[in-house]
């Protein structure tokens, strides 16, 4: 058997050789050739050698879905650099706290997103460049000196990707080039991933499952990607019946809207060979609903920034709405209690833990936070709870860590807490996550205030200026007083009963 690559782009330079003129990506009616998008990437590595990008020095994409994007992925990555992908959706603050942090050299942008990074350059005294695609990108590329593309290690880092956490700033996972490697080939065995697929891809690219999942398994198994620059119902239906896709891979949102977008459709897509949902829970009714429209058993599978892909539903096999299935081939899991840390029978409820390839090495210059993750013998304490079965599929039946799921994307209510609790007149706050049948969860703020004249429209609009967009609360409720325990902490599923109560009235 073949020796497995080392790297992603590894895997994709011996695809673009073997196959040069197999279509990797459809955008916007633009084929992009496999060999297209190689020349690409090697003519960026060569500029950014020529700029004078060090090995280990990290680049940001900050842009949309595009081409581009790819091509300075893979590109930087033959540079010997280290990819910082940003969520496109962040304001200022964070902004300024993911460059600074992670020392980016070098960031990628387009012209939507460059005026909210202009607003921090000048806090940013390591970002020596701001390259926008087009002109400027153009430019830059002829700039382009003979440099000899080198394949990365696979002990290399390669992304650092920041998550939030449940106390301070986000944190950047280190993820090397062997953890994007295994992962992939991982996903690419469970779900028979191979040169003759052609993924729908409207998941953005800045995060696990659009880049990691979708971009990474399509460039390891020389597969075609149809790219969207981002989700629309419409758009995507109309892919589904007239395009060529074998694969769709979304969040649960996404699901949740496709289903809304055929009741008003007389015509239902033709069968595609796997729809795929993760990210945040899909609930058993969106999956008989979708079986019921579409014909089709969606496979749910569960992951984290930090481990990229953990569990999965069979593609052969029963797939089991409300569970997230078995570990991926070459991983583990198991239940644990979260005291003694021993291993649960199955039933119990208790943290889900994984080892394996896919694990990421730590978080960016943030020893203790790394130790605290890692249980004994290499565990990795993922912080969700669950349970698992006697015939081993995981089922996430709540969090250890205080989190909310909005459509996919996470929010760390302390976060927001944070910067609430710095605005004049709020008091207390707390921050929830209630119910929300179209995003799954929505950011809730809970305000004790001493001025009675502050507003909801004034926190909503406070929250606008430094708060991606999804992070915002969608409503504020003032309250004369925050529950708490005997030690003084909020109790936040108090808080949450409360307002879930107020709602029903
Ligand atoms: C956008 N908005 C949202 C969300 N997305 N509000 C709450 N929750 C959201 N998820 C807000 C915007 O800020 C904006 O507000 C307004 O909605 C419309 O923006 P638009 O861009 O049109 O958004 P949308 O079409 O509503 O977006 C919904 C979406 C998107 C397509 C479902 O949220 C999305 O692409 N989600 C996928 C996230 C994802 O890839 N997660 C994977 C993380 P305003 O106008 O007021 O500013 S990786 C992960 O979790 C692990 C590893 C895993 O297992 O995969
Ligand atoms: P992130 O930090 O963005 O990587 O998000 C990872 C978190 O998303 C996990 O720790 C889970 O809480 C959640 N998640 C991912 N997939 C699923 C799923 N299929 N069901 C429920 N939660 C999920």
């Amino acid at each position: 058997m073949a020796k497995s690559p080392a790297s992603i782009v590894e895997a994709f330079v011996v695809n673009a050789k073997r196959a040069p003129e197999k279509t990797c990506l459809l955008f916007e009616g633009e084929r992009w050739t496999y060999e297209r998008l190689h020349r690409r990437a090697e003519t960026f590595a060569a500029a950014l050698k020529s700029w004078g990008l060090e090995p280990g020095e990290r680049v940001a994409l900050f842009l949309g879905n595009s081409p581009d994007l790819l091509a300075a992925y893979l590109g930087t990555h033959l540079a010997d650099g280290v990819v910082v992908p940003v969520n496109t959706q962040y304001r200022r603050g964070e902004l300024g706290h993911i460059f600074d942090d992670a020392g980016v050299r070098l960031c990628l942008t387009d012209c939507e997103r460059r005026p909210e990074l202009d607003r921090v350059r000048g806090d940013l005294p390591e970002l020596k460049a701001v390259v926008e695609v087009g002109e400027e990108l153009d430019d830059f590329l002829k700039g382009a000196g003979n440099h000899e593309p080198r394949l990365p290690d696979g002990e290399d880092l390669a992304v650092i990707a920041y998550t939030s956490g449940t106390t301070g700033r986000s944190k950047g996972a280190m993820l090397l080039h062997r953890n994007l490697a295994a992962n992939a080939e991982a996903v690419c065995d469970a779900w028979r991933w191979t040169a003759d697929d052609n993924l729908l891809l409207t998941l953005p690219l800045f995060h696990t499952h659009g880049l990691m999942v979708g971009a990474h398994g399509t460039f390891f198994s020389g597969a075609s990607a149809e790219l969207h620059r981002k989700f629309d119902a419409a758009g995507v239906y109309d892919a589904l019946l007239e395009g060529s896709a074998t694969m769709f891979f979304g969040v649960p949102t996404m699901y949740v809207r496709l289903l809304r977008e055929a009741r008003g459709r007389d015509e239902r897509p033709r069968s595609l060979r796997l729809y795929v949902s993760g990210s945040a829970a899909l609930s058993p009714q969106a999956f008989e609903e979708f079986e019921e429209v579409f014909g089709e058993r969606i496979l749910e599978r569960y992951g984290m920034t930090e481990t990229i892909m953990n569990t999965t539903n069979p593609y052969e096999g029963e797939r089991r709405p409300g569970t997230v299935g078995r570990p991926f081939p070459g991983q583990e899991a198991r239940v644990v209690d979260v005291r003694s840390r021993e291993p649960l029978p199955a039933g119990e409820v208790g943290e889900i833990e994984v080892r394996g390839p896919h694990v990421f090495k730590g978080y960016w210059k943030r020893p203790e936070a790394t130790e605290e993750v890692f249980d004994r013998d290499g565990w990795f304490r993922t912080g969700d709870l669950g349970s698992v079965s006697e015939d081993g599929y995981y089922t996430i039946s709540g969090r250890a860590k205080e989190l909310i799921i909005s459509g996919g994307y996470n929010v760390y209510p302390r976060e927001i807490e944070e910067l609430l609790e710095g605005y004049s007149g709020v008091s207390e706050v707390a921050v929830v996550g209630l119910p929300d049948e179209e995003y799954g969860e929505r950011v809730v703020a809970a305000i004790v205030r001493d001025n009675r004249d502050l507003t909801e429209a004034e926190i909503i609009d406070f929250c606008r200026q430094d708060l991606a967009g999804y992070k915002r609360p969608r409503e504020v409720v003032f309250v004369d007083e925050l529950p708490r325990n005997a030690l003084g902490k909020v109790q936040k599923h108090l808080v949450r009963d409360q307002l879930v109560d107020s709602e029903g009235e």
